[in-house]
């Protein structure tokens, strides 16, 4: 049997054709684009790729990409995606949301994602509010930040979501900025080859409810050190950092979920046997 020959389409290719509804200026039109060409440099077939989102403006994602999608309730995106990884082992899965989505109602899902270092790649575009039900502070939002919803801040310190998913157990830690289409890309190119868990959190300006967030492409700027192996140590530097540095901080190598646990689980034809009285 003669191998499969590459796929050769363009970034283009990847995209359905459905018009986003994003704000114009949302930064989530330069990660849906890092993401079209990122699958097109790894020469991805469109269905070898499953795209999975909870509920948010950036979890619209998997409409506007040719290829599986799924786009499924607030904050439970990384359940479905590690089921569907498991499951359908074939597949390259990439689960995407907003900081709300991921951190916040979704919060306990993505410590578990981490220690079980299933092949994943986790995108979560960090807007550090809910940007799709008006500007409720999110779990990344400056305690200070003075809103209508929230006025003189939240009052209650942001968490660093990078440590957070270094303390759990992911296996590839990065920050990127949606304003550098091509570092981005070339950071999820990254993320999608390194076996387990891989976590990039993408900054991503909501030009409508955070104004502030233009002044980003100022501030951010290559992460000064090279991406290390020592988990404690990346979490120093991002426990230290300024927030803006760009790059991929943390590459481990813990083995990725075995696809040989569960082998031994019963099949459920056998359920309502079992369950008989
Ligand atoms: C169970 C449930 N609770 C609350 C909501 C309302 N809700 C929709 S999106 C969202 C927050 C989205 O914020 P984020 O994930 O940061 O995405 P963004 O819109 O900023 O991209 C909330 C609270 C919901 N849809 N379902
Ligand atoms: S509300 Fe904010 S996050 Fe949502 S589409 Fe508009 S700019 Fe983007
Ligand atoms: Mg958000």
């Amino acid at each position: 049997m003669s191998a499969q020959a590459p796929c050769k389409l363009k970034a283009s290719d990847y995209k359905s054709g459905t018009k986003p509804v994003w704000c114009p200026g949302c930064g989530d039109f330069h990660v849906f684009m890092s993401i079209t060409k990122a699958v097109a440099q790894l020469a991805l077939p469109p269905e070898q790729i499953a795209v999975v989102s909870g509920i948010g403006c950036s979890s619209r994602i998997p409409a506007y990409l040719n290829c599986y999608g799924f786009h499924g309730v607030h904050g439970r995106a990384l359940p479905l995606a590690t089921g569907l990884k498991v499951a359908r082992p074939d597949l390259h899965v990439i689960c995407a949301g907003g900081d709300g989505d991921g951190f916040s109602i979704g919060g306990n899902h993505l410590l578990h994602a981490c220690r079980r270092n299933v092949d994943i790649t986790y995108i979560v575009m960090d807007n550090e509010i809910y940007g799709m039900t008006k500007g409720q502070p999110s779990p990344t939002t400056a305690s200070d930040f003075d809103s209508k919803l929230a006025p003189g801040g939240p009052g209650i310190s942001p968490f660093h979501p990078l440590v957070i998913a270094l303390a759990s157990g992911a296996n590839f830690v990065a920050r990127a900025f949606s304003g550098d289409p091509n570092g981005t890309t070339k950071i999820l190119v990254d993320a999608i080859r390194h076996p387990g868990f891989s976590f990039v959190q993408i900054l991503s300006p909501c030009v409508t409810f955070r104004p502030d967030q233009r002044e980003w492409k100022t501030k951010v700027h290559p992460a000064p050190v090279t991406p290390t192996a020592d988990a404690a140590q990346a979490a120093r530097r991002v426990m230290t950092d300024d927030g803006f540095n760009i790059g991929i901080l943390y590459k481990g190598s813990r083995d990725k979920y075995a696809q040989s646990v569960g082998k031994n689980v019963r099949h459920e034809r056998n359920l309502d046997q079992e369950f008989l009285v």
